[in-house]
């Protein structure tokens, strides 16, 4: 596994994994809000984006490799074109944090006393999408929502197809993996991923990326 802890990157303030479970700030996320707000802007934030990668990234198809860290992705620039199959395969590098990652455009938003906190993507990429899971391991949980999925992994206890917890969003474990195998649905144009966990801190934090899909 490359080496992506050590890029110099400080990790948001908080102590995360008490406050973080399953699609928490989807649920109930007020309380999580405030707390997270209070060491969010009391001690400043940390925004580094990790690992721009110059240049105007090639079409990728077939299997990408997405590495996960506090708090980045690399790489954090795709492009896709409508119709070609794709697997991404997600890694989450960090030794002791979750991470999820979130495709879509625009956020959600919750009124809190320090602003709107960001909650998901108003658009979720996957609604509609037919998704198969090819591969998973130490899987904290993945939300369907609107998509179409078929896991080739059995038992699969951390799939949630329940509505109400939030977008498509697969959350690994330290040192987890998951393969989602896709072709890239018709809908061209710019999109974000992100990981939302903890009310939004690792996205702030500078755990984004974003996705140019090409039309076929
Ligand atoms: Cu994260």
């Amino acid at each position: 596994m490359a080496d992506y802890d050590n890029l110099g990157i400080e990790p948001p303030n908080g102590d995360e994994q008490t406050d973080w479970s399953r699609r928490q700030f989807v649920l109930g996320v007020s309380g999580l809000a405030v707390a997270g707000a209070v060491g969010l802007f009391g001690r400043g934030v940390i925004a580094r984006a990790a690992q721009s990668i110059g240049g105007q990234p090639p079409v990728e198809q077939g299997l990408i490799h997405v590495y996960q860290g506090d708090y980045y992705y690399v790489p954090n620039r795709m492009t896709w074109k409508v119709g070609d199959r794709v697997s991404i395969l997600l890694h989450n590098t960090s030794p002791n944090r979750f991470h999820e990652m979130m495709i879509g455009r625009g956020f959600d938003t919750i009124p809190s006393p320090f602003g709107p906190v960001k909650t998901q993507f108003k658009e979720d990429f996957w609604d509609g999408v037919d998704v198969t899971i090819s591969k998973a391991d130490s899987v904290d949980n993945l939300a369907a929502n609107k998509a179409h999925v078929t896991s080739l992994v059995k038992p699969h206890p951390w799939l949630i197809t329940a509505p109400g917890n939030g977008n498509f969003s697969p959350t690994l474990d330290p040192g987890g993996t998951i393969q989602m195998d896709f072709t890239v649905p018709n809908k061209p144009g710019k999109w974000l991923y992100g990981c939302f966990v903890q009310g939004f801190r690792h996205y702030e934090a500078g755990m984004k990326g974003e996705i140019n899909i090409l039309k076929a």
